[in-house]
């Protein structure tokens, strides 16, 4: 083959390979929780959902476990313009607005459907920081009730102090300090060798996060005191998002909407299997004694107060509108 004949060939296999991939555009979704995770599941079914829906016109892929980013660094990721779409707790960046603290704020609600109230009056307030932001809210799914997990037993508020604590948010840091515990922030991803090698000896999270990192190899109680249920957002890039054909808008709407209601139901699900799971795995479960609940509520009012000064009118708003429901 002569030489131009070799270019010409070549460049016919790459035009060829390249149709299917210039047919659609290709969304990178970087996840910060574990591939098995409730959460992840439910993003892989959703970008499923989209390629699908859309034909081909927009593919995404998830990247679980912090794979693409690390979940400090998604925000940014996709505000920037780095990846179109991504997933991430958002109380996690409450240094940038206290608003995103709205489901950290202890023992305002307990249960799902308390949980559920608030959200609908905090997801607006959450929408116009995002808007400001560059991102667009697509959907958003609860954890379960975050309860505490010890290495070794707590009778009393000061078997606490001095504890190692693996914090993922300004609250849960705020909450070790307040308690005489020495807050180290973590990602979920690399929990279990914290708590395998000592780095942390207890932490504040869901039963799901305990059961999906298998804590029962380090830890032994987890007290379930249901303190508040933060939420992981799925955001796309607004100028992305401007980009996109109203016909594929609304079909990844729907896949959203779709994607938050079989999430939140795995959330409720999740809830009691894992716990049954942490008990199966050697660990006892159990709630605190009266003594500690105490002690802790005296905290949670502690951190409301803090947190209502920090998000000033938009908090007060929040949670009157709640009580008010
Ligand atoms: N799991 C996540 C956040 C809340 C939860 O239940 C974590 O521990 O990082």
């Amino acid at each position: 083959m002569t030489t131009l004949k070799m270019t010409l060939a070549a460049l016919a296999t790459t035009a060829l390979t390249a149709l299917p991939a210039t047919a659609g555009e290709k969304w990178d979704m970087p996840m910060a929780y574990s591939g098995s995770n409730f959460h992840s599941v439910t993003g892989a079914e959703f970008a499923k959902c989209v390629t699908t829906g859309t034909g081909g016109d927009i593919e995404i892929t998830t990247h679980p476990g912090g794979s693409l980013f690390a979940g400090a660094d998604i925000k940014r990721a996709i505000q920037t313009g780095q990846v179109p779409i991504g997933e991430r707790l958002l109380s996690g960046h409450q240094n940038e607005s206290a608003v995103f603290g709205w489901d950290s704020v202890p023992f305002l609600v307990s249960s799902f459907d308390e949980h559920d109230k608030l959200y609908a009056v905090a997801k607006p307030e959450v929408e116009k920081v995002l808007a400001d932001q560059n991102l667009t809210l697509l959907y958003s799914v609860p954890w379960p009730p975050q309860g505490l997990y010890f290495r070794d037993e707590v009778q009393t508020m000061d078997d606490m102090k001095g504890v190692k604590f693996r914090s993922y948010n300004n609250a849960t840091s705020r909450l070790a300090e307040l308690t005489g515990m020495l807050p180290v922030t973590i990602e979920a991803a690399e929990i279990s060798q914290a708590f395998a090698t000592g780095v942390a000896d207890s932490m504040v999270s869901s039963g799901a996060t305990g059961y999906d990192r298998k804590v029962w190899e380090s830890l032994n109680y987890f007290y379930t005191v249901d303190a508040w249920l933060p939420r992981n957002y799925i955001m796309v890039n607004s100028s992305v998002w401007d980009g996109v054909s109203d016909s594929n808008k609304n079909v990844i709407q729907a896949c959203a909407d779709m994607a938050e209601y079989a999430g939140t139901w795995r959330a409720k699900e999740y809830t009691g299997f894992t716990m049954a799971g942490l008990a199966a795995g050697g660990m006892t479960v159990e709630p605190v004694n009266d003594a500690v609940m105490a002690g802790l509520k005296e905290v949670g009012a502690t951190m409301t107060a803090e947190w209502l000064e920090a998000a000033g009118d938009t908090g007060a708003a929040i949670v009157d509108g709640f009580k008010a429901e």
